[in-house]
């Protein structure tokens, strides 16, 4: 080893260890000690040293989560003992038959149980072998599952490894199996579907499908986006259960720094389960994650063995099922929603039914591709579903002999329910939309949009202003906000002179701010801030931008096919027109500093993979687009160079599959210049 290496292994594996505690803090525990940008340091440092000495780079190491592919799919695996599931119940009788049954077995009245909450995502097993993360299975058959190990080493709160000492320490074996559930939290089921309908992807129904789907898609960079969590609930050695007392199994596997859910309960009757079983009951709707009800196992390993099983199912567990927040209705119309971006949005009307407490009358349908996948018909009767917080959805239609099927087909308007202007459906896109920037019921949002801080910031215009605005008729486009005198304000309610002055006040000011402001504030269909920012450079007046070509508009950085599309079709549209003239006229800032990219790299396109050693994603995308040249996501025909870093993944394969050039960062700076 050279000298200097072994300096190297040790800031590597100190370093290493100080990230592996932030990250049991952070997904784990959930009690970070540090902000995001400290941990992303302690990241680039160790990438940073890793880079400088790739033989030290380990599988184990907080760097490697990403990974790639597998190159055949994925693999069956044979489970060391099989995964049960639970059997059901569904009323405290059924449970109280589940406990005599347990008596009579067992020959015993005074049993423990363990009760912990039924998560609602995939069981999954991991296999570690000395403290090392060998293999993620899924549940598969029960018998035979799928290696998604790749996938599975990106659940941040998954150790790739654990340290001899703490298994020591929690008296875990250094080959040993965990099992436990995978799932989605709410709020990254809301965002990764949120995203998907940005680009016009179809949308995962529940957070349970999305676990499903995202553990078992190929490219391990996507499961990694999408924040899967894991909670384990089994340790096994050799396929059998380690511990003496499952209560000792979840401490455990707490103290070795898996994730293990906090609402558990070691209780000596069925009085105390029923309590359990009641009380998250009504918490449930407080968790960051769905459950779909409770498990009850007994305690003692002994106790559970000589129990067994029958089928699939052991007989020391049985889950209660929360009455599913589900209702059946008929379905009495179907109408359309028109969102900020335009985007029409079918909703089921209903008639009302009461689901888990609150009266439910109307249901999202998503889309037309729902619409269709569903079957449903006007006058059908269907069921309608109510998940944690995320609005209510037409989960299926009923079809049998005292629930008639509905006749009337639906399709969606060829014009905007609200304004009549001609509905688009851009090719290969799941949405239809409104492209009128005056829609009224666009314009509310619009509105809220064009006044928000990172926009126009106009402080002081939020929900309840620009509810009283549009209602009184005193703003119909967001050219109108620059027509208001304090007096239009002043005769609203709750509306004393300094705060009416107030507005006055941030509405001038916002005249000052830059171009791309403004065309941001347009809220033009995928022109975010970052678009806007290269629009407004590139062309530098609002003149230029709006008389641009759908092909001059690809000359900009960000801009493929679909956004020049989009942006061509906005000011092809008369009213839009009108509005650009409005803001002219009333001194919002119309020009902007050309800024002149450099010419290097003009017409080429690049795509980035792997992990670069000098730069972040960004910092190169920076590079290259500074220097004139394009960055995209996928490697095709067109590409001219693919920058590989260290762990290219299935890019690097379809790059030499294609015969494009492949550089390294330092070529990419080379031709940057
Ligand atoms: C859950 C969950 C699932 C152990 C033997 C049969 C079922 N969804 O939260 N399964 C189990 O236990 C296995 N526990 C859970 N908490």
């Amino acid at each position: 080893m050279p000298s200097g290496t072994k300096e190297a292994e040790k800031k590597i594996e100190a370093l290493r260890e100080e990230i592996r505690r932030h990250e049991h803090l952070y997904y784990v525990l959930d009690q970070p000690e540090i902000s995001d940008p400290e941990f992303d340091k302690l990241m680039q440092q160790l990438q940073q040293l890793e880079a400088e000495h790739p033989v030290l780079i380990t599988p184990d190491s907080p760097t490697q989560r990403v990974g790639g592919k597998p190159r055949e799919g994925f693999v069956k695996v044979r489970h060391s003992s099989p995964m049960l599931s639970l059997d059901n119940t569904y009323n405290e009788e059924e449970l109280r038959a589940w406990e005599r049954r347990v008596h009579e077995l067992s020959g015993r009245k005074d049993v423990d149980y363990v009760c912990e909450l039924k998560l609602d995502g995939m069981s999954l097993s991991l296999g570690y072998s000395g403290g090392q993360l060998e293999r993620g299975i899924t549940r598969g058959d029960g018998t035979v599952g799928e290696d998604v190990t790749l996938n599975v080493r990106t659940v941040r709160s998954v150790p790739l490894s654990v340290a001899k000492e703490k298994l020591k320490k929690a008296g875990i074996p250094a080959d040993f199996e965990v099992r436990g559930e995978l799932l989605m939290p709410i709020a990254s089921f809301k965002r990764m579907n949120d995203e998907r309908e940005a680009k016009g992807l179809s949308v995962f129904a529940n957070p349970r499908n999305a676990t499903a789907g995202t553990v078992r898609q190929l490219e391990s960079k996507v499961t990694a986006q999408r924040r899967l969590d894991y909670f384990a609930y089994m340790l096994l050695q050799n396929g059998r259960t380690y511990f003496d007392r499952h209560s000792k199994t979840m401490d455990a596997l707490e103290a070795a720094g898996f994730k293990v859910n906090p609402h558990r309960k070691l209780v000596h009757s069925m009085e105390e389960v029923w309590a359990f079983i009641r009380q998250w009951e009504a918490k449930r709707e407080t968790l960051p994650y769905e459950i779909d009800g409770i498990v009850v196992k007994v305690d003692r390993t002994a106790l559970q063995d000589e129990l067994g099983f029958t089928g699939k199912a052991p007989r020391w567990a049985i889950a209660y099922k929360y009455a599913a927040r589900a209702g059946i209705t008929q379905l009495e119309d179907i109408r359309v929603q028109v969102g900020r971006t335009g985007k029409l949005t079918p909703v089921a009307m209903l008639a009302p039914v009461a689901i888990g407490g609150t009266t439910v009358r109307n249901a999202t349908l998503h889309n037309m591709d729902e619409i269709e996948r569903l079957g449903v018909k006007i006058g059908d009767w269907v069921q309608v579903e109510r998940g944690g917080d995320v609005i209510p959805k037409v989960a299926k239609v009923i079809d049998d002999k005292d629930h008639p099927r509905g006749t009337r087909g639906f399709h969606m308007p060829q014009k905007c329910p609200e304004c009549g202007t001609p509905v688009v459906r851009t090719e290969g896109e799941v949405d239809y939309r409104c492209v009128n920037a005056n829609c009224p019921a666009k314009l509310r949002e619009t509105i809220l949009h064009f006044a928000s801080r990172g926009v126009m910031n106009i402080e002081g215009m939020g929900d309840a202003l620009v509810n009283q605005l549009t209602e009184h008729g005193l703003v119909k486009n967001v050219a109108d906000i620059y027509g208001l005198k304090k007096d239009d304000l002043l005769r609203l309610e709750r509306f004393a002179d300094k705060s009416a002055q107030n507005i006055i006040d941030e509405i001038e000011n916002s005249k000052q701010l830059p171009l791309e402001r403004v065309i941001f504030g347009l809220g033009i269909r995928m022109v975010g801030e970052r678009t806007a920012q290269f629009l407004a450079e590139h062309f530098g007046s609002m003149e230029a931008l709006e008389k641009a070509s759908v092909e001059e508009l690809q000359d900009v950085g960000e801009v493929g096919p679909k956004i020049a599309e989009s942006i061509a079709e906005f000011f092809s549209i008369e009213a839009n027109q009108e509005l650009v003239k409005r803001l002219r006229k009333a001194g919002l800032t119309m020009r902007g500093e050309k800024k002149e990219r450099g010419t290097k790299l003009a017409g080429k396109t690049f795509v980035l993979t792997g992990t670069l050693a000098k730069y972040s994603r960004d910092e190169a995308k920076k590079l290259i687009e500074d220097a004139g040249g394009k960055v995209t996501g996928s490697v095709s025909k067109k590409t001219d160079y693919v920058v590989a870093g260290t762990d290219a993944g299935s890019k690097l394969d379809k790059a030499r599959e294609l015969g494009v050039a492949v550089i390294d960062e330092g070529e990419m700076e080379r031709l940057a210049g």
